[in-house]
């Protein structure tokens, strides 16, 4: 699962890519964006190692991706948001130090990415009014004539300003249009990146937008403490009374925003944590498993984190009946601990 993390120049998209994934922004790569991975902070998987003891514990992970700053004057911005095609979604960073204004950066990101939809439309539609002017078989003719109007409506919309949201769209529009994978679709959630010495950091996560969820943080501040030892550290953070935002937290709402949810495998072999599509079910968790789980998929036994960790062994879960058998169909809640059964 990608990531992007985007956002005007010097707003601080490096300095959080860091502190995210302990990786340094190489300047080299700043034009292709720069991946790293982050783990999926998981306290439940501790409980599960000292029941299982396992040989091997492996934590999911979100692929982050730093992208170049985007311009205020709006040139070359479609090209950088190009990168975050295949983001699952944006992280927007907005700088809130040296007399930056994060809320006109807000809107004005709204623009940025618009204008990086309507090229790509626009562009698309220049195309399919070229193929329409040549002889074309009539079922071709009318799916080209079908899509001439939708990429008609949606670029009109964006014009005044007023995306479509999926709710004004048909299904056969709909349909259109996702194949575009277009930026200004994609979920959003915002990071204010504040200064050392904000005193109110609550400003930023209360009064803006009530659509997005918003994260305040002191990137530069946490970045400087996470390179220190943690002697140094804890000195430096009682002295200055700083320090300790919740890096945990902001991983998973970018988990969350970007639609997704972990669930557990466990055993002597190995502990370990899979990503899914929230709404997911037993069988797409098999399939992200393996594709033979999936293949031969018989059924999910599935039990809790929390009945497993207060009865202490699997033996009195199911001791207790509390191990579920759950067909292909089943939708995957947090919290489950999946062994999936099939045959080969
Ligand atoms: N005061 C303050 N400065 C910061 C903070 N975060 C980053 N900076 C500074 O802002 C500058 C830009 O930070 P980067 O993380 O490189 O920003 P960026 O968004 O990656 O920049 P581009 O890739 O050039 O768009 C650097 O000089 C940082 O030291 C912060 O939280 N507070
Ligand atoms: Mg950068």
């Amino acid at each position: 699962m990608k990531i992007g993390l985007v956002g005007y120049q010097g707003s601080g998209k490096s300095t959080l890519f860091e502190w995210l994934t302990g990786v340094a922004a190489d300047a080299a790569l700043s034009h292709s964006g720069q991946s790293a991975m982050a783990e999926i902070p998981e306290p439940r998987i501790d409980a599960l190692v000292e029941i299982y003891h396992p040989k091997k514990i492996t934590r999911a992970a979100i692929e982050l991706v730093d992208t170049p700053g985007l311009s205020r004057d709006h040139q070359g911005n479609a090209t950088r948001l190009a990168l975050l095609r295949e983001a699952g979604c944006l992280v927007l960073v907005v700088a809130a130090f040296d007399g930056s204004d994060p809320m006109a950066d807000l809107r004005s990101f709204d623009e940025d990415l618009m204008l990086a939809d309507m090229e790509i439309l626009s562009g698309r539609l220049e195309r399919v009014a070229q193929s329409l002017t040549k002889p074309i078989p009539r079922p071709e003719r009318e799916q080209l004539e079908h899509e001439q109007r939708t990429l008609q409506i949606v670029l009109e919309a964006m014009e005044v300003g007023r995306p479509l949201r999926e709710g004004d769209m048909t299904d056969d529009q709909l349909k259109v249009t996702r194949a575009f994978r277009l930026l200004s679709e994609k979920p959003r959630m915002v990071v204010v990146n504040t200064a050392d010495d904000e005193e109110k950091p609550e400003r930023f996560t209360e009064t803006s937008t009530d659509v997005l969820p918003v994260v305040a943080v002191p990137a530069g501040l946490e970045l400087e403490l996470a390179r220190m030892s943690p002697e140094d550290r804890a000195e430096f953070e009682a002295e200055m009374g700083v320090g300790g935002s919740d890096r945990d937290g902001l991983i998973h709402r970018m988990l969350a925003t970007a639609g997704q949810m972990i669930f557990f495998t466990a055993g002597e072999k190995e502990v370990r944590t899979w990503l899914l599509p929230q709404g997911g079910t037993a069988l797409d968790a098999a399939a992200g498993i393996h594709t033979d789980l999936a293949r031969g998929f018989i059924r999910a036994e599935i039990m809790t984190c929390a009945d497993l960790v207060r009865l202490g062994s699997e033996r009195e879960v199911k001791a207790q009946h509390l191990v579920r058998q759950e067909p292909k169909d089943y939708v995957v809640q947090d919290d489950d601990i999946l062994l999936i059964r099939f045959s080969v």
